[in-house]
């Protein structure tokens, strides 16, 4: 039995979750709140020791790391594929996860945070309270990247170099998109599946204008989210954080601007 570990609006889980979907599995959620640090608990941190979600069990085993679960679905259940026959894709499918999780992730929880989430953490809480839940966070390097974006929002040094990292994402994604269909070549990967969510993410917090020079990624975004696996996306939707994203994206959107424009 799969057991999977995850949030509604988290995109790690989501990358997970379009993947279950695509291969139609079924699946045995628990579902964890963020803000209220359920990832946090010394139980949950023995079984992923990032405090994270996803965590999937697959008949008592666990295995952590939402490109490693991709990666592992694909291989556990082949059918139907999601990583192209040619060498070559498959590199090129590769280097677009390892981007993900060599930092365009944490760039992502830095603009969503510094825009919307982090009204969430401190509804509630005290100042302290807030810098003791930030605390439980076990690596360092993250501990201290949310800790300044929650307390200073988009005035922390986080975010200037968080938007210009995806700007120069969308420029590469927008070439190769250019080239092929999809994100390594005519075949669907886990590749397209992995960015879905970030698009989803900046449409959430109204950074559309994003795209306005870049026709060919709006044309893949309605195309997967014309999927029927974009499910794994749509029936998790947080009507909660909606609102929060939408209402606070449109007045951090011209700093972002000019921030790309400088
Ligand atoms: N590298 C990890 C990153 C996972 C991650 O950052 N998950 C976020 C949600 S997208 C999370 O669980 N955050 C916990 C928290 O905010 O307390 C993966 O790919 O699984």
């Amino acid at each position: 039995m799969l057991e999977l570990y995850h949030n509604d609006m988290s995109t790690c889980a989501q990358k997970v979750r379009l993947t279950l979907a695509e291969k139609g599995l079924e699946w045995e959620g628990h579902h964890m709140n963020l803000r209220r640090g359920d990832t946090r608990t010394p139980e949950y941190i023995k079984m992923n020791p990032g405090a994270v979600v996803p965590t999937l069990v697959d008949n008592g085993t666990i295995i952590c790391e939402s490109t490693v679960i991709m990666e592992y679905l694909e291989d556990a259940y082949p059918e139907p594929s999601l990583r192209p026959k040619d060498p070559i894709e498959v590199a090129r499918m590769r280097g677009w996860l390892k981007q993900l999780d060599e930092g365009l992730h944490a760039a992502v929880g830095v603009i969503s945070n510094s825009v919307a989430f982090r009204y969430q953490t401190m509804e509630g809480r005290s100042e302290e309270e807030v810098i003791e839940h930030i605390n439980l966070i076990p690596e360092q390097a993250k501990r201290d990247r949310i800790m300044d974006v929650t307390l200073k929002g988009v005035d922390s040094s986080y975010f200037k170099p968080a938007i210009k990292r995806w700007d120069k994402l969308f420029s590469d994604m927008e070439a190769a998109l250019n080239e092929n269909t999809w994100l390594t070549g005519e075949e669907y990967s886990l590749a397209d599946i992995a960015y879905t969510p970030y698009l989803t993410r900046m449409d959430h917090v109204q950074f559309m204008d994003l795209f306005e020079q870049r026709p060919k990624i709006l044309a893949w975004y309605e195309r997967v989210k014309a999927r029927p696996n974009y499910a794994g996306i749509s029936d998790w939707i947080n009507d909660k954080y909606i609102p929060l994203m939408a209402e606070q994206g449109k007045i951090v959107w011209p700093r972002a601007k000019e921030i790309l424009a400088a």
